[in-house]
C-alpha cells in the first residue's frame, strides 16, 4: 500500500493532490454531532466516553472523506486531570476556578493523570477499528501557554490580561506551572501515540497574546521540550504545531521548536509564509472559517490563492481556526 497522502505531506513530500481536513470538524455544525451530544449533558463525561468520542470522530469522515480524523476530546482535559475544577457551561464555554497566583500547585497534581485520561486511549483504539485505510488519525493537546490562559482567567478571555500579568509579575511561579503542564502534556501525547494515532498536534490557540519578548519562554521552548519528551518516550509520529497569531514569530518557531509542520491561522499571508519559512517545510491551513458561511466566489478565490501560494511546498489544506457552529454543511462540500 502506498503511504497516506497526509503522512507523505508531513514528511516533506509534495503530493499531486493536496490532503484536506478541518479543525473542529467533529462539532456542532453537524446535526449528527448535536444529536449524540444531547445524550450527555456533561461535556467532560462526553469526551471521556470512548464509544461516543470515537463515533463523533468518525462522523466528518463518513460525510466528507477527509484525509485526517482528529480524536474527539478537548484541550481542557489536561487541566481537568490535574484537578483544576473544569466544567463547561452551555452558552458560556469552559469555566475554571480562578486562582490569584500561579503558585498553588506541586507535582501531586500529576498523580494518576494517565489513568484519568485513559478513556481517550480507548477511543483511539475504537476509532482506528472503523477508519478507512487512507485516513490518518490525529491525537492532540493544548500547548502549556494556551492552557495557562484558561487557568489564569478562569475560562475564555478577550485580552488574556491575568496570564500576561503573571508573566511580568510572577515569572518564577509561572515557570514552575509551565513545567508541570509541559510534563502532563508529554504524558498525554505519549499515551495517545502509544494508543495508535499516526500524527500529533499541539494547539497553541492563544500564542498571539504573548508579547514578542516572551515568545521563546512561553511558546517556542515549551513546545521544544514537549517534542523532545515525546521522542524520548520512543514515539516518532510527526508533530504539527499551531501557534495561532504568532506572526513573524513563526520564523524562529520553525527553526527552534522541533515541530514537523506548522498550522497557519487566516491572519497570516500564505505568500509571506512561503517566502519566509524554510523550503519544503510542511504547512497546514489557512482559509478563514467565516468564508464558509456564504461560500461564494470570494471563498473560492481565497482557496485558489492559498493553493497557488503553496504550489511548491508540502501543504495540508485546512481552515485558519475551527469551523464555526453556524456553518451550513453543504458549504463544506463546496470548499472541498
Ligand atoms: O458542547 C459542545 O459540543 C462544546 C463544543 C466543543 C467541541 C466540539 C468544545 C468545547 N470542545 C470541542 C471539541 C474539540 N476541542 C476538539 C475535537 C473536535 C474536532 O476538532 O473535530 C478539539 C481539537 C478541540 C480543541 C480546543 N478546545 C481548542 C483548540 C482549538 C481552537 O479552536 O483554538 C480550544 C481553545 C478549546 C477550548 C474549548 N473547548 C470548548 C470550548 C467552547 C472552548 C473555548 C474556546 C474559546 O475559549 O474561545
Amino acid at each position: 500500500m502506498t503511504e497516506k497522502l497526509f503522512l507523505q505531506t508531513l514528511k516533506g513530500k509534495k503530493t499531486k493532490q493536496t490532503p484536506i481536513w478541518v479543525m473542529r470538524q467533529a462539532g456542532r455544525y453537524l446535526k449528527e454531532y448535536r444529536q449524540i451530544r444531547e445524550t450527555q449533558e456533561n461535556f467532560i463525561s462526553f469526551c471521556l466516553n470512548p464509544e461516543k468520542a470515537s463515533t463523533v470522530t468518525l462522523q466528518p469522515i463518513t460525510r466528507f472523506k477527509f484525509d485526517a480524523a482528529i480524536i474527539f476530546s478537548d484541550i481542557l482535559l489536561i487541566p481537568w486531570a490535574m484537578n483544576f475544577n473544569v466544567r463547561f457551561k452551555t452558552g458560556v464555554g469552559p469555566l475554571l476556578d480562578a486562582i490569584e497566583k500561579p503558585n498553588m500547585f506541586d507535582k501531586n497534581c500529576l498523580k494518576g493523570l494517565t489513568e484519568k485520561l485513559s478513556p481517550v486511549s480507548k477511543a483511539i483504539e475504537l476509532a482506528n477499528l472503523s477508519l478507512p485505510e487512507t485516513t490518518t488519525l490525529i491525537g492532540f493537546a493544548g500547548a502549556p501557554w494556551t492552557l495557562i490562559t484558561y487557568i489564569a482567567e478562569g475560562g475564555s478571555s478577550r485580552d488574556f490580561k491575568t496570564a500576561r500579568l503573571w508573566a511580568w509579575q510572577h515569572a518564577k511561579e509561572l515557570d514552575a506551572l509551565l513545567e508541570l503542564i509541559t510534563e502532563a502534556t508529554i504524558s498525554f501525547l505519549s499515551l495517545q501515540a502509544a494508543s495508535g494515532v499516526e500524527c500529533l498536534m499541539l494547539f497553541d490557540s492563544w500564542a498571539g497574546a504573548v508579547p514578542a519578548a516572551h515568545r521563546d519562554w512561553l511558546v517556542t521552548r515549551p513546545t521544544s521540550t514537549i517534542i523532545k519528551g515525546v521522542r524520548k518516550n520512543g514515539h516518532q509520529q510527526p508533530i504539527i504545531g499551531f501557534p495561532k497569531g504568532f506572526g513573524d514569530g513563526l520564523i524562529r518557531y520553525a527553526e527552534e521548536s522541533g515541530v514537523d509542520a506548522i498550522g497557519l491561522d487566516h491572519e497570516t499571508d500564505p505568500k509571506w509564509v512561503d517566502k519566509n519559512l524554510p523550503r519544503n517545510f510542511p504547512v497546514q491551513g489557512n482559509l478563514d472559517p467565516l468564508s464558509l458561511i456564504s461560500a461564494g466566489p470570494e471563498m473560492l478565490r481565497s482557496i485558489d490563492y492559498i493553493l497557488e501560494s503553496f504550489h511548491d511546498r508540502p501543504h495540508i489544506f485546512n481552515l485558519g481556526h475551527g469551523i464555526t457552529p453556524s456553518t451550513p454543511v453543504e458549504n463544506v462540500q463546496i470548499m472541498i
